[in-house]
């Protein structure tokens, strides 16, 4: 069993469109576990830390200028193999290309040829880690160690 925690934004415009809730909703009715939730303002340094990886790429300014936008609602979540788990929920990056039964296939369905319109920016509701060092990373952006509930891990872990 490979227990995972990984790192999850609402976005800005998913905080805007009301869809906190549905959001939470997918990742539990998977057996995922919510174990530290905050809503967020992010300022220019959390943003631009958060997606340092695309530092120098066209869309890294109005990606920094979404997260800007408004509060992010962050989450940690749990489970086994949480991080492919939770961007297979997620879907595809490109709207476009998101498959229906996803988040962003059934929320979100423009494509990158939208860019000149908005800017630059994609929305696509959520953000998710990559891998168990991007999850480590970004988790200690967002959160401090007080902020996880514990005993998630003991009690749920046994009925997931
Ligand atoms: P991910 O969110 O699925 O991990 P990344 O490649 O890490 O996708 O990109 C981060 C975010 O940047 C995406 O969620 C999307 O909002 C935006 N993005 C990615 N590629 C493009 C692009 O080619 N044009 C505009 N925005 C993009
Ligand atoms: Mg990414």
């Amino acid at each position: 069993m490979t227990w995972e925690k990984t790192l999850v934004l609402v976005k800005p415009d998913g905080v805007k469109r009301g869809l906190m809730g549905a959001v939470m909703q997918r990742y539990e009715q998977a057996g995922l576990v919510i174990s530290a939730a905050r809503l967020i303002s992010a300022d220019q340094l959390l943003a631009e830390e958060h997606y340092g990886e695309h530092k120098g790429k066209k869309f890294f300014p109005p990606l920094v200028k979404l997260l800007l936008s408004g509060p992010s609602l962050a989450l940690a979540v749990e489970g086994v193999h949480a991080i492919e788990v939770v961007r297979k929920i997620n879907g595809d990056t490109e709207p476009r290309i998101a498959a229906p039964g996803t988040i962003r296939g059934d929320y979100t369905h423009m494509s990158y040829t939208r860019c000149p319109e908005l800017d630059g920016v994609i929305c696509n509701v959520v953000h998710a880690s990559d891998s168990p060092e991007s999850a480590e990373r970004e988790l200690g952006l967002w959160f401090k160690d007080e902020d996880f509930v514990k005993p998630y891990d003991t009690v749920l872990k046994g009925f997931i």
